[in-house]
């Protein structure tokens, strides 16, 4: 096998030849023997342990120990961990057409056993003892079956991802396939290098229904991104409802880049993406983006706006000109209720505020208005993140800037950082999902250039911003903006492949940093895509299996609509 283990890291868990491995009794050996008979000639499982993506941090394969999955196969689980077990049986049923009933356990029996435990084998409970802490987990997959052990549902659900890419890519057809769904024997000791990995979806320019969003979701949780951020307001629309304003959504809501309907989440709709993502693992980042990028919130509340004006809707592609009035006492009163609603609705910590591009607003006007905002955020209990323009701002306790430059250095956000901002990297020139692949994407923009899935994967979070130390990095996130994205199958086209590439700078040790294995393990997934129906581009720097596994390319008149 050509796979090697990464080194382990000095605070890393222990070796994994130095991990006890589970002793089978010999029940349990006479029933392996009597089914694996039938195997003895069969070759070994098509997928090896190091095909993963994101590349997990250790793993030691072992070539003996495949193990193929029973059509009597029952899902065992500690109680915690049920809900995991359920998901894992909904991604298996369909291409298998295996019942896979899942069943509670406390014990170490069964075939396909999940393990919520402190006390997982080889791991100390916190990351600081080395262990596999919030999000971690361990794979052993032996003669006898499958084990994933971690410390929290969130560990146990990425194991579970991890053992889905494992089985054939058949597995992500929606209906029974004949196959051998064997899994590459061995161990897989695995945790995130950065805690916040992430993409966006910008559903203001264009407006996407749920469904779409809840598609999306479901593809971060599928290469264990843990954030979606929500742009949910600018120029040409307003898509979350607010009690205490209504014309929001009700005018603010009803246009789109290019004229069309456009359309708002009601807070039913936005409380059932939040707990879609939350069963996967994902939390959402709303994004109320001030004082600039407000056009939509200004059609429906003249008042806000500089003078009393009333603008005309919005449904081009320029940024920059518009703002809310930061000389009006009302604009505060309209920011605390907003984010007071949105922060209301949000389970996770964080609150995003924007900042972004207010050209119009004199800087130490901005200033100002950006530092009563910030206050408005943290008194909602919310941390506050903001785009890296937020940087001069004072600094407010945990808050998170994200930063979309393009070259590399950047001495007032590196400033802020010395005053405890932490950073999300988002490069714009490597992970703007909405930059063309080459110069004959369809779709998409170039000022930031071309980003080709190379580009996108080479390189590196924690050294990429002069002066910011890696500590202060709190992850990576891939924002796809929506000026000329306007459907399912466009959003999948721009985040596939390069999605897995900036998940796996996210999750994925420094030292497993290789593009030549990179991409011959991404190139294994586009089967996986096909076979799931996601719409992606067949980047040329990617050795794809040959066809019939060659995807369509999206056009304008796409009617790849995938669900
Ligand atoms: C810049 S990046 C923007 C967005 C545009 C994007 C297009 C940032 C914070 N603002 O308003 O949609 O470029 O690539």
């Amino acid at each position: 096998m050509p796979t090697t283990p990464a080194a382990p890291t000095e605070s890393g868990p222990e070796p994994l030849d130095r991990l006890p491995g589970r002793q089978p009794d010999a029940a349990e050996l006479a029933g392996t023997a009597a089914r694996r008979a039938g195997d003895l000639l069969a070759p070994p499982a098509p997928v090896r342990l190091g095909d993963v993506v994101p590349a997990p941090e250790q793993m030691l394969p072992d070539p003996t120990a495949d193990f193929t999955l029973p059509p009597d196969a029952v899902i065992r689980v500690s109680p915690a961990g049920r809900d995991v077990a359920e998901q894992l049986a909904e991604w298996l049923r369909p291409a298998t057409g295996f019942p896979l009933p899942v069943a509670d356990t406390t014990e170490a029996d069964g075939l396909l056993v999940l393990t919520l435990s402190d006390a997982a084998p080889g791991a100390g409970a916190s990351p600081a003892s080395g262990g596999l802490g919030d999000e971690g987990y361990r794979l052993d997959v032996t003669g006898t079956g499958v084990r994933i052990t971690a410390a929290t549902a969130a560990g146990l659900f990425h194991g579970a991802k991890t053992l889905r890419q494992l089985l054939p890519a058949a597995i992500d057809s929606a209906t029974p396939v004949a196959e051998r769904w064997a899994v590459p024997g061995g161990t897989i000791v695995d945790r995130p290098r950065f805690p916040y990995r992430g993409a966006m979806l910008d559903v203001a320019r264009h407006f996407f229904p749920v469904e779409d969003v809840l598609r999306v979701v479901d593809h971060l949780a599928r290469y264990k991104l843990n954030h979606l951020h929500l742009h949910l307001t600018d120029d040409q629309g307003w898509r979350i409802a607010v009690d205490s304003w209504p014309r929001l959504a009700e005018i603010g809501g009803a246009t789109e880049v290019g004229g069309g309907p456009g359309g708002c989440y009601t807070q039913a709709d936005y409380r059932r993406i939040v707990a879609y993502a939350a069963r996967r693992h994902v939390t959402v980042v709303p994004e109320i983006d001030l004082p600039g990028h407000t056009n939509a919130a200004l059609v429906a509340y003249p008042e806000l706006a500089p003078g009393k004006v009333p603008p005309p809707p919005y449904t081009g592609t320029e940024v920059g000109f518009s703002y809310v009035d930061p000389a009006d006492e009302r604009t505060y009163a309209f920011v605390a209720d907003v984010v007071g609603e949105v922060a209301a609705l949000t389970p996770g910590p964080w609150l995003h505020l924007g900042g972004d591009e207010a050209f119009k607003v004199p800087a130490d006007t901005y200033r100002a208005f950006v530092e009563r905002a910030q206050t408005l955020v943290a008194a909602t209990g919310k941390t506050v993140v903001g785009w890296h323009q937020l940087a001069p701002a004072g600094h407010v306790d945990g808050r998170v800037l994200q930063w979309w430059g393009t070259n590399g250095d950047d001495p007032e956000t590196a400033e802020a950082v010395r005053r405890g901002a932490r950073l999300i990297l988002s490069p714009g020139n490597r992970v703007y999902l909405d930059m063309k692949y080459a110069t004959d994407t369809p779709i998409g923009h170039d000022w930031a250039g071309l980003i080709d899935v190379h580009r996108a994967y080479d390189w590196d979070p924690g050294t990429h911003l002069t002066g910011v130390p890696a500590e202060a990095v709190l992850g990576v996130e891939a924002p796809l903006w929506t000026e000329s994205v306007a459907t399912l199958a466009e959003v999948e086209f721009m985040l596939f492949p390069r999605l897995p590439a900036v998940a796996e700078l996210g999750w994925s040790p420094r030292s497993t940093h290789d593009w030549a294995g990179f991409r011959r393990r991404l190139a294994g997934h586009g089967p996986r895509w096909t076979a799931a129906g996601i719409t992606f581009h067949p980047s040329p720097d990617v050795p794809w299996p040959a066809a019939p596994t060659v995807p369509t390319q999206t056009t304008r008149d796409t009617t790849a609509d995938t669900h």
